[in-house]
């Protein structure tokens, strides 16, 4: 149990320090047969897919993924083709309606002012064309792909490609193909890692280059996105989950243990339990030893892994001193189980998202609720926000003034240049005010 200075060193974050658990090294080992960094890894596979485009990305599946793939993109029937429960089905169109009412709510607007001035503003424009990479691994992120498509969709983008690691026999979820079909999007590519990440910002013969791509992944993809940015856009750099549970001495433990366990279930996941009472802390842990081995396999090893590895808990003097460890951390969920919640959400400064009270668990965010699961891992919460409608379209400033505007403002301009020495520009400026003012009328 940590406190105060102890604390404050724990919950304190570097982006450039990823952890590399020793398993992907050793795997790293296998593969290449020498002990290179994960960056390595990844400038390794980019300049192969920049080089050779579907050959590489054919290769680097079968080497990676385990199966060569003909076709890397899903053919029509195919998606046409799969089909899943009914209940599932229906669960992945609530998923979709809730996310897409919450960001039709995002405003987004132009605005041109005309007025004395002439008009000044700005045009909202939606992004061209998006990637969406959605992470297999361990389990198929059906929900993964409806809230980063959705924003995309909302923001108006006219063209939204998904690529998607296929498991070992190269197929993709059937649920990740339906949810797809529900959104009406029809391009979805065999690919994951790093090569998915090269081919959507390289292009290839079968994959579209795209403008910007969206989705979190391993640390292979959150690397290969840092790597690629400035070819294209990377909306953030979600990696492995986080969660932060506030809890004073009248929060039920179940649930205090339910939250961390459940994120605990992603791998490389990061539980922290901040917490006004030692009383707490003992109940909790109890409950997490029961719920834990009550867990099926292999989420009983997955949640181990999380808790054994990475689980931080931390004694606070008081709430207020429970939101400073909060903000300094800046998880990526922060979960308030107190007396009273929303006398908080005032103090909360850093956070992906933050759900309040024991009904706003952070499962149901991670389907249902409404804003995108998609948020800032990694401490980048204090600098990122959550995947939303204006990370899929651009501004354009529009700048429209009149004649009188530039008599007046003119001068600033052209002093400002030549301060900067740059005599061009105070004559471009010049040049218009030494024209005849126009008679009053003419057009
Ligand atoms: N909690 C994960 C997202 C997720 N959970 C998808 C279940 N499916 C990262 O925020
Ligand atoms: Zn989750």
């Amino acid at each position: 149990v940590l406190e105060g200075t102890a604390a404050r060193a724990a919950l304190t974050r570097s982006f450039n320090e990823i952890p590399v658990p020793d398993s992907v090294l050793a795997r790293i080992e296998a593969t290449f047969g020498e002990r290179l960094s994960p960056t390595a890894v990844v400038e390794r596979i980019l300049a192969d897919v920049r080089e050779r485009g579907d050959d590489a990305l054919r290769d680097w599946t079968e080497r990676l993924d385990g199966s060569r793939p003909g076709a890397l993109e899903v053919s029509a029937k195919e998606l046409a083709g799969a089909s899943v429960p009914g209940d599932l089905h229906a669960a992945i169109r609530t998923a979709i309606a809730r996310v897409r009412a919450f960001y039709e709510q995002q405003p987004a607007h132009g605005f041109l002012n005309h007025g004395p001035d002439g008009a000044l503003g700005q045009l909202v424009r939606p992004i061209g064309r998006v990637g969406v990479y959605v992470p297999g691994g361990l389990a198929p992120l059906i929900s993964t792909l409806i809230h980063t498509a959705v924003p995309a969709q909302v923001a108006g983008v006219p063209e939204i490609v998904v690529a998607t690691p296929p498991d070992r026999g190269g197929r993709i979820h059937p649920a990740i193909l339906v949810a797809a079909r529900e959104l009406g999007l029809t391009r979805i590519f065999r690919l994951g890692g790093a090569q998915a990440i090269g081919a959507l910002a390289y292009g290839t013969s079968s994959v579209p280059a795209v403008d910007k791509i969206a989705g979190p992944g391993n640390l292979f993809v959150v690397i290969a996105k840092r790597l690629v940015f400035g070819q294209t856009g990377i909306e953030s750099l979600p990696g492995p989950t986080e969660t932060l549970v506030v809890a004073d001495d009248s929060a039920d433990p179940r649930f205090v243990a339910a939250d961390l366990l459940a994120q605990a279930e992603h791998l490389g996941a990061e539980p922290v339990l901040v917490s006004t009472s030692r009383g707490l802390l003992l109940r909790v842990q109890a409950e997490l030893g029961g719920q834990l081995e009550a867990l099926p396999e292999p989420n009983r090893s997955w949640a181990r892994d999380s808790l054994a590895a990475r689980m931080k808990v931390v004694l606070a003097a008081d709430l207020d001193e429970a939101l400073e460890f909060s903000n300094l951390y800046a998880p990526e969920h922060l979960c308030l189980l107190t007396r009273d919640p929303w006398s908080l959400l005032g103090r909360v400064q850093r956070a992906g998202g933050v759900f309040l009270g024991e009904h706003s668990m952070e499962a149901l965010g991670d389907y249902v609720a409404g804003p995108s699961h998609v948020m800032p891992t990694g401490g980048t919460a204090r600098f990122m926000s959550p995947v939303n409608v204006r990370d899929f379209q651009t501004i354009i400033s529009v700048v429209g003034v009149n004649e009188a505007t530039l008599r007046r403002i003119g001068p600033a301009g052209v002093t400002l240049a030549r301060a900067e020495g740059l005599e061009a520009h105070a004559r471009a400026i010049e040049s218009r005010l030494t024209q005849e003012e126009a008679p009053p009328g003419s057009p």
